[in-house]
């Protein structure tokens, strides 16, 4: 039966291999459900990591990673209570507010990133949801961005209906508006705007023509169900993201969440590959973290499925790999950027 991403049940299951998900799956054939997700991630981690790779290796070039750059256009004295945000003003992070950026200095940023091989400039603005005032400046920011021949990818908060379509106009290609979280546990994580609102902003998006950039943290403390529940949410989306950052809690001084054991790095290499299965068309970025991770654990993501990063020495306020480090770690393992 064919489904809303195009992939026959069976193809979306991935069940060539040990046939995990496919039984609780029945429960609706058109749909992943959290138990068919939740026993992939309770496979054997060879049996998991292997029925991923064999998907990626249906759609997409097994050993190639396209390189997005992050740039914060706004920083810091966010209203929100995102309980793993640096930016919210609530907290005392020590991150220095920073009033948007001049079409210049992005350009100029954007400019460097093209020239260090990044081939998306994605730009986020700590707000809850831009004004229109901000939507004009971000306009006239993208356009300048697409006109060097970049993709150009936003993420400023939630979107009022009409606003998606302004910046589709200026040339966005991607926005970036992650779930964050299963339903579930979204309460213990964000109580200043509701799942609803998200998936609102979401269908904006999506009716705007505007690829869509979606996925979440893990780290934050939820259990295995829990992760099972953010990816079907991801993957049950109609049609599925196109793009689908996997972020790993990067834990900040001063948030809440700071302190929160740590996730056994093999989850997150699980979810990535979970990730993979359930959308196999997607680009799977492994987003934040990577700075805390092994060299060894990145590699598994990759073998997961993993085909996108963010590319620079900074994400949004926390750092990321240097690109040197990045490049070298590429030779070894004998990965291209696409
Ligand atoms: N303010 C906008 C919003 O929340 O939609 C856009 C920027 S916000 C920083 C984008 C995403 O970054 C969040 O949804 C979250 O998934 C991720 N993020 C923020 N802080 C993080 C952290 N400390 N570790 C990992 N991911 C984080
Ligand atoms: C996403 O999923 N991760 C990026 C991007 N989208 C905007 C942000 C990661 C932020 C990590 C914490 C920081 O640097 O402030
Ligand atoms: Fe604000 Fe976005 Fe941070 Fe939440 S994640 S506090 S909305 S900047």
């Amino acid at each position: 039966m064919e489904s809303g991403t195009g992939l026959t049940s069976e193809q979306q299951c991935g069940c060539a291999c040990s046939g995990a998900g496919s039984a609780a799956q029945q429960e609706s054939s058109l749909r992943w459900s959290i138990a068919a997700i939740e026993s992939l991630l309770d496979l054997p981690f060879a049996d998991l990591i292997f029925q991923a790779q064999t998907l990626h290796r249906q759609y997409h070039d097994a050993n190639g990673v396209q390189l997005s750059t992050l740039i914060s256009v706004k920083t810091g004295g966010c209203s929100e209570d995102c309980a793993y945000c640096p930016q919210a003003a609530r907290y005392h992070t020590g991150v220095e507010n920073q009033a948007i950026l001049s079409r210049e200095e992005v350009v100029a940023a954007a400019l460097q990133a093209k020239e260090s091989g990044a081939t998306r400039f994605c730009m986020g603005a700590a707000w809850r949801g831009p004004k229109q005032r901000d939507i004009e400046h971000m306009t006239g920011i993208i356009s300048a961005v697409k006109e060097l021949g970049m993709e150009t990818c936003a993420t400023l908060g939630i979107l009022k209906p009409g606003q998606a379509a302004q910046l589709k106009q200026a040339g966005l290609d991607y926005y970036n508006h992650n779930l964050d979280t299963a339903p579930e546990f979204y309460g213990e994580i964000i109580t200043t705007r509701e799942y609803q609102d998200r998936l609102d902003t979401l269908e904006e998006v999506r009716s705007a023509n505007i690829n869509v950039c979606c996925g979440g943290i893990v780290g934050l403390g939820e259990s295995r169900t829990a992760r099972a529940g953010l990816i079907a949410q991801l993957a049950n989306l109609d049609p599925y993201p196109e793009s689908v950052p996997i972020n790993y809690l990067v834990q900040v001084e001063g948030t809440p969440l700071h302190g929160t054991p740590e996730l056994d790095p093999f989850e997150f290499v699980r979810t990535i590959a979970a990730a993979r299965i359930t959308m196999p068309k997607a680009m799977v970025r492994l987003s934040a973290g990577r700075r805390q991770m092994p060299e060894a654990i990145q590699a598994l993501c990759f073998l997961a499925g993993a085909n996108s990063i963010f590319y620079g020495d900074k994400l949004l306020t926390t750092g990321n790999p240097e690109t040197e480090s990045d490049l070298a770690l590429f030779e070894k393992l004998g990965l291209h950027a696409l």
